[in-house]
């Protein structure tokens, strides 16, 4: 119960900067919700008006209309209704006008009960879609500020599941809900108690039967909490099995993985029926069982009549009476409903509250030092670092001067990457200090220390934009001509040129309008385009062929003039020139020194150097 205050607290924060729209819809039910029993009450005072005119005085035929509505009664309506009366007493057709417009009372009030209901559910849902885009944004924005690690560690799948499927979810529920919560205990109560002013006994004895309602209810309510929760997880699992076989089409073709990847999805969505049909149980059952607790109320009224007799009432009053009981069906029905739907809310808004009170593992300092990295030399302090268990480096010193070249080398796995991602806060060590120019990068903004760091990466990530956007995005707003120079300079533009579209050839989802090469040099374009005083090439050279290869090589160099340079690099040709070459050996850095001095030391990066040596003649045959 206290759970679930505290659910609607957050329901209603979301909802508070649309309270105006909110307030008219429940408005707006509450009316429809009074105007329920007035149906009635205009069905049978026309019901009895039409069966026995008599010359009874018109205050008899409105005996099941409220006093309050009575005295509400303007005089020219009451002279009509006193018309209307006489002229059904004698012949209709002498007053057709009055009879007409009597029976029009029903469509008329039905009319005003149905805009009202139409404005209660409009107005309500006008509320819920606004403050669930809001909810929808944050939590994206949230999750754009959260670090790679929680990156690496959360499927990307589950997350779009997330923003797409669970708000959704709570839209449609806290639409539909909200209509409920308001409208319908206002008819009950209206309907409740119109019957209890008119006819308490017979209401009294239909409701013996009604606290068993609370059964089914509450053994089903039970059942949806943990289906409604297995089923966000299965739909979760269900777009992950979708995007990893949309993603990695093509392996699953060469690999003919068709019938397997479909063997698992088909698990997948299987897994869903189970829940989806408790729910549905749960959600159908409470329904038909209410309607014969009711049905079984009326049969005791009716034995009641039967057998005790005394004052049987009129047949209008006795229409009303049913009328009523039976009015009151579709508002329980929909209150029994209401509890299921509001822990399927809840289900898919614990994910949605746990993932915006997710922090970040890389905190941003409460006053952050500026920072400009030109000129300032790069320090690595005993540097220890590792992913949950396992160590990944340890024990790193590195100082790399202003505008120093540095190589990082060593076999793969071997931690290079990782200690570029630690200059670029992706991650903070566990132990020991990065400083740019004395400052720990701890109390710099991220924002800042990434602005001053140019990055091409192994997996050179396009995104599906135009190729001048993709450039553009290197910083935000350069100009047309330093697109097209840093283009040129990444020897892209000659390959831009040739295609039909040019700059505005849109690259695709990952990048597959353009090749392995193309993409990586567009992606050299974007950091030529940052203009950073930090330049990090983690494999830049990677997917090209050896002519563009030596070509890019000048154009990075030309680049590197002047900044300082992190070059992860296999091919031990590109970074001879370094001003300092790290050899990393199982977190380690084990040898570090110029090309010249390392190959005299006879170690580790002369062995790499001549199995490179080595085999590259042979690879050439
Ligand atoms: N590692 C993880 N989780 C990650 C990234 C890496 O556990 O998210 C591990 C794998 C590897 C070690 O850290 O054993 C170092 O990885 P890194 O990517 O730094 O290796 P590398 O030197 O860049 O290897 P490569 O030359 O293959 O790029
Ligand atoms: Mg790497």
């Amino acid at each position: 119960m206290a759970d679930m205050l505290s659910f609607l607290r957050k329901v209603w924060e979301l909802a508070r900067p649309y309270r105006v729209r909110l307030f008219l819809g429940v408005l707006a039910g509450a009316i429809a919700g009074i105007l329920e029993p007035l149906v009635i009450a205009a069905f049978t005072a026309v019901f009895h008006l039409i069966f026995s005119p008599g010359t009874e005085p018109l205050s008899r035929h409105l005996k099941n209309v409220p006093q309050f509505v009575q005295d509400a009664i303007p005089q020219v309506v009451w002279n009509w209704l006193e018309t209307a009366r006489q002229a059904l007493a004698g012949s209709a057709k002498a007053h057709p006008a009055a009879v007409i417009g009597l029976v029009a009372v029903i469509p008329a009030v039905m009319f005003l009960r149905g805009l009202f209901s139409y404005l209660n559910i409009y107005f309500l849902q006008w509320a819920a879609i606004r403050a669930i885009t809001d909810l929808r944004v944050r939590l994206f924005e949230h999750l754009m500020n959260l670090s790679a690690g929680f990156f690496n560690a959360t499927n990307s799948a589950e997350l779009m599941s997330r923003i797409t499927l669970d708000t959704t979810n709570l839209q449609s529920i806290i639409g539909n809900a909200t209509a409920v919560i308001v409208k319908d205990p206002v008819t009950l109560i209206g309907l409740l108690v119109y019957l209890l002013l008119k006819q308490p006994k017979l209401t009294l004895i239909s409701m013996v039967v009604m606290p068993l309602c609370v059964i089914p209810i509450a053994v089903y309510g039970r059942k949806v909490r943990r289906s409604a929760g297995s089923l966000q997880d299965h739909y979760a699992e269900l777009s992950n099995v979708m995007s990893e076989a949309f993603t990695g089409n093509r392996i699953v073709k060469a690999y003919n993985l068709e019938p397997t990847v479909v063997e698992r999805f088909r698990d997948t969505a299987r897994k869903l029926i189970g829940h989806t049909m408790r729910i549905v149980r749960a959600m159908e059952i409470p329904g038909p069982l209410l309607e014969l607790f009711g049905a079984v109320g009326v049969a005791f009224v009716f034995l009641y009549l039967a057998f005790a007799g005394g004052d049987r009432a009129s047949y209008s009053d006795f229409l009303g009476f049913l009328l009523a009981i039976f009015s009151m069906y579709r508002p329980i029905k929909n209150l029994s409903r209401l509890q299921n739907n509001l822990v399927q809310a809840r289900a898919a808004s614990d994910r949605i509250f746990e993932l915006l009170a997710t922090t970040s593992t890389i905190p941003e300092p409460a006053n952050p030092k500026p920072l400009s990295a030109v000129g300032k030399d790069i320090q690595f302090e005993n540097i220890k670092f590792a992913f949950g268990e396992k160590p990944v480096l340890q024990g790193i010193n590195l100082t790399v001067k202003a505008g120093q070249f540095v190589a990082l080398v060593g076999s793969t796995g071997s931690g290079k990457t990782t200690l570029t991602n630690l200059l670029l806060r992706f991650y903070d060590p566990q132990q020991g200090v990065v400083r740019i120019g004395g400052i720990d990068i701890r109390e710099v903004s991220t924002r800042e220390l990434r602005n001053q760091i140019a990055v091409v990466t192994q997996e050179t990530a396009l995104f599906n934009e135009t190729i001048r956007r993709n450039i553009e995005l290197g910083r935000l707003g350069v100009s047309e001509a330093e697109i097209i120079a840093a283009a040129q300079h990444a020897h892209a533009h000659g390959f831009i040129m040739e295609k039909p579209q040019g700059y505005e050839t849109v690259v695709g989802e990952r990048g597959v309008a353009v090749s392995g090469g193309q993409r990586q040099r567009i992606a050299i374009a974007r950091a030529i385009t940052r203009n950073a005083p930090i330049l990090i090439l983690d494999e830049a050279t990677n997917s090209l062929d050896a002519e563009s290869e030596s070509i890019v090589q000048a154009a990075l160099e030309e680049l590197m003039q002047g900044r300082t340079t992190f070059c992860i690099a296999h091919r031990l040709s590109t970074i001879q020139r370094a001003d300092v070459i790290a050899v990393f050996e199982q977190g380690r850095i084990v040898e570090l020194g110029r090309h010249a001095e390392l190959l005299n030391r006879n170690g580790v990066y002369r062995r790499l150097y001549e199995m490179q040596f080595r085999t590259e003649p042979e690879e050439a045959k």
